[in-house]
């Protein structure tokens, strides 16, 4: 791909507004992560029984950066600057003076790490040892960034110690013996394997609507984390949500906002609760549930869910990219007066996500605008 010169602005309000430039992962190196105490893998079918770790088959990941190419290709081709991210040796084993880590895990998602705000670009904390260096493969970028646009605000939220404090002991072995009720009360108590000794989040947990950011606790992000999140984004009014997942990780196949007014909702994950509901409600927001999805199991060697259905790219208000299987999502927003890019990435769920997760936000055309006035106090 040819070097990109063009000269940078940094800023993205919402999920919306025209894209014109943004980050694309890629696929190298992607580790099924050796365990530690925030994941757990454990797929024998695929060769990797619990306890064992390792680079994902090659061929895997060839077809994986070939879509990932493809995704960037399609993007150019409409006018929108991508840059890519720099890989590391993924299966070196890392430390802080607090813990080693066998493995990392590689830099496909660039919308866990970088959360963009306005003219700020945040690397949150994530909440994985095996992630916690996974901010090094977009440093090049973001110095570039620094460098051209003097606007540009590089921030990067207190790195957490990920010490044992962080995570209740033993977490994933009691969770995985649980039925799906007791899952689902352990949801409702909003107690996942994060304690709240320091904060802790995702950037994937961030749904983005001008002044109201609305942030999912879940397994990656605890309510330390949505706390840090509200005092340093004191502009924004920052809403905490959960939803009805047994073990939620980010936002984006679960709620995602489509253009002022329209929400997707996932059709499972429900009900939303009464003060989200009611925040829509009052702001003349619909809220449409997701088509069903193409797939009925995970892809092969993926920790994410089939609701990648829902984890869309939105190129501005009337055009969006659609994974290509994803026949009935296309239709749905067909019907609802987008113009649908099919775009194939199934091959990519096993790297770390969908089209949303496979992005992140360099600069969006638009300006930071309400469209909640209508607060519900307390939320
Ligand atoms: N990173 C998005 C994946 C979320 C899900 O599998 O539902």
């Amino acid at each position: 791909m040819a070097e990109n010169k063009a000269k940078t602005k940094v800023c993205s309000w919402n999920e919306w507004d025209p894209l014109k430039h943004v980050i694309v992962g890629r696929a190298d190196g992607t580790q099924v992560q050796a365990p530690e105490p925030a994941v757990e893998r454990d797929w024998p079918e695929y060769g990797f029984p619990l306890g064992t770790y390792g680079r994902l088959p090659k061929e895997m990941e060839d077809k994986a950066n070939e879509q990932l190419d493809n995704f960037a290709h399609i993007l150019e081709q409409r006018g929108i600057r991508v840059d890519r991210p720099t890989p590391l040796d993924f299966s070196q084993a890392v430390q802080t003076p607090d813990w080693q880590q066998a493995s990392m895990f590689g830099c496909m998602p660039p919308r866990d790490v970088l959360l963009t705000v306005g003219n700020e670009i945040l690397e949150a904390t994530m909440s994985c040892r095996s992630r916690w260096f996974e901010y090094i493969v977009y440093r090049p970028l973001l110095e570039r960034y620094f460098q051209e646009d003097p606007d540009f605000r590089w921030e990067a939220a207190p790195k957490p110690r990920l010490t044992e404090r962080t995570y209740k002991k033993d977490y994933w072995k009691t969770f995985n013996a649980l039925s799906e009720a007791e899952k689902l009360a352990r949801t409702k108590a909003r107690d996942w394997v994060l304690t709240e000794a320091e904060p802790c989040f995702d950037a994937a947990d961030v749904a983005r609507c001008g002044r109201d950011l609305i942030v999912q606790q879940s397994t990656v992000t605890n309510a330390a984390g949505i706390s840090w999140l509200k005092r340093h984004f004191r502009n924004h009014r920052v809403h905490s949500v959960i939803f009805k997942e047994d073990a939620p990780m980010h936002i984006d196949a679960t709620f995602v906002p489509l253009r002022p007014g329209l929400a997707l909702s996932n059709r499972q994950r429900k009900p939303l609760t009464p003060e989200m509901v009611e925040l829509f409600r009052k702001n003349d927001w619909q809220i449409v549930e997701c088509a069903k999805p193409a797939h009925d199991k995970k892809a092969k060697l993926s920790f994410c869910s089939v609701w990648l259905s829902m984890n869309i790219l939105i190129l501005d208000p009337k055009t969006v990219c659609v994974e290509a299987s994803e026949k009935e999502q296309m239709e749905q927003f067909d019907k609802l007066g987008f113009e649908v890019v099919p775009v194939p990435l199934w091959d990519v769920a096993a790297f770390g996500g969908g089209l949303h997760c496979a992005t992140a936000d360099v600069y969006r055309e638009g300006t930071l605008e309400d469209y909640f006035p209508h607060q519900i106090p307390g939320f």
